[in-house]
């Protein structure tokens, strides 16, 4: 027992006299461990008599749990005094100097997709996803383009080994929310779409596309130029007129090119409309029946229009960025300006 007394103090001032948190490994392997002091004293308990198993044993485990927690405590300074010293190492630092540090800002193109995305919340559309690689019957058969059609040259696009496509555009959707929610139905869908096309400062080969859709009991021409006027109102802050052009898409009977009154001349004419007052911005049509049919929606109950608004050329316009290609970019400088606007 004495020899147990002597071996608790001298363990407690070998603790106290630790410097660094290593040195409590060395403490560890010296008295708790393995072949430690404590766990020595352990081992003998089975070779006493029995009538001081029972004390040495307790005294011994007291000892050890003991020490195990004046450990713990040791361990506690030390990562406290840790702090401390890094607290003392930048005292002088001023937490008021404003920082160096640039700040991000979002891409031009989500900017004007949650501002889009937040009109149509407002006026009861839903937001749908869609994949970036569709099946070529999404792409192309199921919005009226039938294999070997010549329409399909207006948008040549990358084919996958497994007979997949890269979607040229968000219309490719249109058949798989169709059969989801089935009519009445009116939702939106952002995406990325590509083409294999020839690059110049207005066509690239990976560019954003918003579609929209609303179908119902007697929607007309009306509906479509009602909502994209609101919504083309709230993206430029100001009242935008909109004239309507025919226009072919396979998808759509009948087809319009939808043109806006320039925002920045308000129809005056100027470098951004060349001088004509009016902007082409947007394909759009009433839903052709096939269309409606594919998507399991009968053409004699409901009607409805679709668009498929170019975000890569409205963030454009709305930032003034003359080439395209910068949207793809990493050039952060041209990026960021038009973020902080
Ligand atoms: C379509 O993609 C039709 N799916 C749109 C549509 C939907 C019509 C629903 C009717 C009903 P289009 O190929 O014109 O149509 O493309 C639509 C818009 O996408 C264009 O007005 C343009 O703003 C943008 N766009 C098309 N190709 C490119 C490209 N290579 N680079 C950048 N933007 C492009």
């Amino acid at each position: 027992m004495k020899e147990l007394e002597e071996i608790f103090l001298k363990a407690k001032k070998d603790l106290e006299e630790t410097k660094i948190f290593q040195d409590l490994s060395t403490f560890y392997v010296n008295y708790l461990g393995k072949t430690g002091k404590v766990t020595e004293l352990m081992k003998k308990v089975k070779d006493l008599p029995n009538e001081e198993k029972r004390t040495f044993g307790q005294t011994v485990n007291k000892i050890k749990q003991d020490l195990q927690s004046l450990m713990e405590e040791r361990e506690k300074e030390f990562a406290k005094q840790k702090i401390l010293n890094k607290i003392n190492k930048t005292k002088d630092l001023d937490l008021t100097v404003p920082s160096s540090c640039p700040h991000g800002s979002l891409h031009p193109i989500s900017i004007i997709q949650n501002e889009v995305i937040d009109i149509f919340l407002s006026m009861g559309f839903t937001v749908e996803d869609g994949n970036e690689i569709e099946t070529e019957y999404n792409n192309f058969e199921a919005v009226n383009v039938p294999k070997n059609h010549p329409a399909r040259d207006m948008q040549d696009t990358f084919y996958l080994d497994n007979g997949q496509v890269l979607k040229t555009h968000t219309s490719a959707a249109q058949n798989r929310i169709m059969r989801k929610y089935g009519a009445p139905l009116k939702a939106i869908f952002p995406g990325r779409c590509f083409r294999n096309e020839e690059l110049d400062a207005s066509h690239e080969n990976t560019f954003f596309q918003i579609e929209g859709m609303m179908i119902d009991k007697d929607v007309s021409v009306a509906n479509l130029i009602y909502f994209m006027k609101e919504m083309l109102t709230h993206v430029f802050k100001k009242e935008i007129n909109v004239r309507l052009r025919p226009g072919f898409f396979p998808f759509v009977e009948p087809g319009f090119e939808l043109d806006i009154s320039c925002p920045y001349c308000d129809g005056k004419g100027c470098r951004v409309c060349k001088h004509g007052g009016w902007i082409e911005l947007c394909p759009c049509g009433m839903i052709h029946p096939n269309v409606l049919r594919m998507g399991g929606i009968d053409p004699d109950k409901c009607q409805g229009f679709a668009f498929g608004l170019g975000f890569s050329r409205l963030a454009m316009m709305t930032y003034d960025i003359t080439e395209i290609r910068l949207l793809n970019s990493g050039n952060i400088k041209a990026l960021s300006q038009a973020g902080i606007k």
